[in-house]
């Protein structure tokens, strides 16, 4: 992967060029699917304990935060076994719960591939780790992003199912040329989704979940507004990729996510959306039910550029 010059090969991968980030010719080695052997062995003593130590510090700081079904994956799933996960391993214990494996790739992959995987019920993961001094941050998804992040959610069978409806809705509005709202439907589920479970709120989305500091922000701070999820209000709103959200949706369950995305015609709400403007990632609206109304006063700095 490399940033900046490197070709951009799809149109699609806007979300992808907004964050910086570009998708190149597919590398040699690797499959026409963008699929690589996560090669296992090859991770070096210091790798391991680079997982190690964001493991603990993150599954410290989640005490009382992640959603039930996060810490059920985390379980069944035996991520808190030392070092990197083998991806081999990992699949067989998902897959005998939901169908789902995980797969590896270089880095960022083309939208298409990307909906492609996720609807045969592939997870693609990055099979590199972030230095020791990138602990609190990097650009691009690694592979405690992707597997701590992303994977524990999978092992839950409504989620798995909704990720899977998610990939078939990705490779339509592909063809609506109507990826720059479904995005907004992951970025706000997917990764940086709340859950309101009877003790509280808690914290669903991969980017969080994977992040020290928005995995307080998202639950403590008072500076973001928490809004009950609402689709079409969630296809509307643009998010930041600089920084902390400033607005955080809160589902009920995952049979509500699974329900609107599988069960919904989005051409209908693709053509609704084209008429109606888009909200600023602070946006209140009058049809908003607010669960705790944000100051927005959290120093929004870009900390991420
Ligand atoms: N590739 N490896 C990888 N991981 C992603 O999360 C990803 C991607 N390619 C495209 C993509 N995501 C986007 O289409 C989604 O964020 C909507
Ligand atoms: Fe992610």
């Amino acid at each position: 992967m490399q940033l900046s010059t490197a070709k951009i090969v799809s149109p699609a991968t806007k979300i992808a060029h907004d964050m910086g980030l570009t998708v190149t010719d597919r590398p040699p080695g690797t499959a026409p699917d963008w699929t690589i052997p996560q090669d296992w062995a090859g991770y070096s003593a210091r790798e391991h304990t680079v997982w190690d130590l964001l493991f603990a510090r993150q599954t410290d700081m989640l005490k009382g935060r992640a959603s039930e079904a996060f810490r059920r994956g985390v379980e069944h799933l035996r991520l808190s076994d030392r070092g990197i996960p083998n991806f081999e391993e990992l699949s067989e214990r998902l897959s005998k719960r939901t169908g789902w494996r995980v797969v590896a790739v270089p880095g960022l992959v083309p939208d298409d591939v990307f909906f492609e995987h996720l609807a045969h019920r592939r997870f693609v993961a990055g099979r590199f780790i972030r230095k020791p001094e990138q602990l609190d941050y990097l650009q691009e998804p690694d592979v405690f992003h992707d597997l701590f992040g992303h994977v524990p959610l999978l092992s839950d069978p409504v989620f798995a199912d909704y990720m899977q409806a998610y990939g078939l809705g990705g490779l339509k509005a592909l063809r609506l040329n109507a990826l720059e709202k479904l995005a907004r439907l992951y970025w706000y589920t997917v990764e940086f989704g709340l859950i309101a479970e009877p003790g509280g709120l808690r914290l669903y989305g991969a980017g969080i979940l994977s992040s020290f500091g928005e995995s307080q922000f998202a639950l403590d701070d008072s500076s973001p507004h928490r809004v009950k999820f609402d689709l079409m209000r969630v296809m509307r709103t643009r998010y930041r990729i600089d920084d902390y959200q400033q607005t955080y949706f809160v589902i009920d369950n995952f049979e509500e996510l699974l329900h609107q995305t599988r069960d919904a015609d989005f051409t209908p709400l693709y053509a609704q959306l084209g008429k109606l403007p888009d909200l600023a990632p602070d946006a209140v609206i009058g049809s908003d039910l607010i669960l705790s109304r944000g100051t927005q006063n959290h120093a929004y700095r870009g900390k991420f550029q």
